[in-house]
């Protein structure tokens, strides 16, 4: 066979279902065999799409997503989305042509050193110089991807490798002698974590998007339970721990909630669970929970002590970790007595009572972006996939939808991509068909890739697309006001242009608007129920609205701003951490 139908029959022998791709010159030789082979290829409108809709198979699903594309152009428009899922520990492999070997070097056409492009942004790259290598190489890319901590691979291979005859067997032999995965927790220190907490008056449970990629979600609730220990979902973990729970504090960081920001402020353990100490939820680091023990559970070693030093560091995966940590308190807990968290559940839950997520709905309008968030939860029961772009929406998203479950939360969490939301959305409802998949995405956002609108269409995928329309980059516009004395500098974009209405149905969709706040569940309902074609929503939202709580970019987490909603009074009792009775 030829190196190209090896590459798609190894595509097929690892299970792959779906490549999201666009073809060109050097990849030429590849399409051919897919044609005739078992693989659905989604042709989408622009490279990043495909990228990101590996993404949000990848996030819905737990599988390996995967994307394709040429030589050069081709190439470096994936490079976005590789970066989005470095940063975000997302399995996806990309696969793209290269010009033929004996032309590397020479500036060919559509030449790019894609492998030197993209080194820092994926887990492993490869370029393939022989056809024989092809099984191994694919095999090799699944494995790094989907294993460890996971992460993005690309395998590209030169148009002559594509079109040389070659030999096939599977599976391949693995050759990774540098490649390591962590094997077992050391058991010392998984008793030596449940001892601290099992100690702790005041304990949180920091949980990072580990958790929902370990899918330990379940071990993670006993855990909680077992410990009486309020948790902390942070942006990448949105769902892993039930919003309606009663120890669920919500999310941590820049515009968490307040009982989620002060209670890490205030604990005596973080016990961190697949997280990272990412700035944007230690803030001003050296001020970061100041009286807390550290125990710090992760896969990956390079993470622990990067930003925060642990008493007690556990390396491994958490689909073994936290059932071991399970054991261990319940022997604590049947032992030595229960949890002594009393005091503190009452003080984080008056925190929760006091300081609540706060928004003002008139109702003529304008209509309020939470408004709508809190309605689509209501009307969804909290049974949809949500996927978020970049911004202001995507915290309103992320704070006001009730999650209940993991995955139903996708995001761009670590590199902040604007234009993550569509593509995604659709990456998301291949992987999960028949489900209800809506993004929720700024109408700056909507703008980068809303053509995958067409392939959505043309596929059939009946995602619904909330654009909150605030005629603004609106996150940056609040970051003007607040900081930059109200100077506005390029941040208006105008409600008007593009006709989103006109834009959904000229891309076969269905086109609504909403504008006023009494309108919005009516809106809703007819996209919600609409499954023949994507739907998209112009919601016409307050220009003004701000994002808060808010803790200001190097600051610490103590000097939370509570936002607009409360009362000078409310603001200094919650400086001071004071509960408000009344
Ligand atoms: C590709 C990219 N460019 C620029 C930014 C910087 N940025 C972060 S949020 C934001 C505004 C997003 O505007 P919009 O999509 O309208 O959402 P809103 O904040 O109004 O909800 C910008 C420009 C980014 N995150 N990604």
């Amino acid at each position: 066979m030829t190196g190209a139908q090896a590459l798609v029959r190894s595509l097929e022998c690892q299970g792959v279902d779906v490549v999201f791709g666009l073809p060109g010159g050097a990849i030429l030789p590849a399409y051919d065999p897919l044609r005739s082979s078992s693989l659905r290829h989604v042709l989408v409108r622009h490279e990043q799409g495909a990228g990101h809709a590996a993404e949000g198979y990848a996030w819905a699903t737990g599988r390996t997503g995967v994307c394709m594309a040429t030589s050069g152009p081709g190439a470096t428009n994936l490079v976005t989305a590789l970066a989005d899922a470095y940063m975000d520990s997302v399995p996806i492999v990309a696969i793209t042509g290269q010009v033929p070997t004996a032309m590397i070097g020479t500036d060919a056409f559509q030449e790019s050193d894609i492998t030197g492009i993209t080194s820092p942004v994926t887990k492993h790259n490869e370029l393939v110089t022989d056809a024989e290598r092809i099984p191994a190489a694919i095999a090799e890319a699944f494995h790094i991807a989907s294993t460890g901590r996971p992460g993005p691979v690309l395998v590209d291979l030169p148009k002559d490798i594509l079109q040389a005859k070659t030999s096939w067997s599977w599976p391949p032999a693995l050759d990774l002698p540098g490649y390591r995965v962590p094997g077992p927790a050391d058991p010392e220190r998984i008793a030596a974590a449940a001892r601290l907490l099992h100690r702790a008056r005041k304990p949180v449970l920091y949980v990072g998007g580990g958790v929902v990629k370990s899918d330990s979600h379940e071990a993670l609730r006993e855990l909680a339970e077992l410990a009486q220990a309020p948790v902390t979902t942070t942006l990448m973990a949105r769902g892993a721990f039930p919003d309606t729970h009663p120890l669920a504090l919500g999310m941590p960081g820049m515009h968490g909630t307040y009982a989620a920001v002060t209670a890490l402020q205030e604990c005596d353990l973080i016990f961190a669970l697949g997280a990272r100490f990412d700035d944007r939820v230690t803030g001003k680091l050296a001020a970061f929970a100041p009286k807390a023990k550290v125990v710090h559970a992760d896969i990956d070693p390079a993470e622990i002590g990067k930003n925060r030093a642990p008493d007690v560091a556990i390396v491994g995966n958490l689909r073994a970790v936290l059932p071991e940590l399970v054991v261990a308190m319940r022997a604590l807990v049947n032992g030595a007595g229960p949890a002594r968290t009393a005091d503190w559940l009452a003080t984080t839950t008056a925190w929760k009572r006091s300081y609540p997520l706060r928004y003002a709905q008139a109702s003529d309008g304008p209509l309020k972006p939470q408004h709508v968030v809190e309605r689509l939860s209501a009307l969804t029961g909290g049974d949809a996939i949500v996927v978020a772009g970049v911004g202001q929406h995507q915290m309103h998203a992320s704070q006001h939808y009730t999650f209940t479950k993991p995955r139903s939360w996708i995001n761009s969490g670590g590199a902040g991509t604007m234009g993550f939301a569509v593509p995604a959305a659709m990456g998301a409802q291949i992987g999960r068909p028949g489900e209800l998949v809506v993004a929720i995405d700024g109408d700056g956002c909507f703008q980068m890739t809303a053509q995958e609108l067409a392939t959505c269409s043309i596929e059939g995928l009946p995602i619904k697309v909330l654009i909150f329309n605030n005629g603004f980059l609106g996150m940056v516009r609040q970051w003007q006001e607040l900081f930059y004395e109200e100077r506005y500098s390029e941040v208006h974009l105008g409600t008007s242009i593009p006709d989103y209405v006109k834009l959904a149905e000229a891309y076969g969709c269905a086109g609504l608007r909403c504008e006023q706040p009494d309108d919005v569940d009516a809106v809703l309902e007819k996209a919600l129920s609409t499954t023949d074609v994507p739907t998209v929503v112009d919601f016409r939202t307050h220009d003004a609205e701000g994002v808060f709580p808010m803790v200001p970019a190097g600051h610490s987490n103590d000097d939370i701003v509570l936002g607009p909603e409360f009362t000078a009074a409310e603001q200094r009792a919650a400086s001071r951490k004071e509960v408000i009775t009344s």
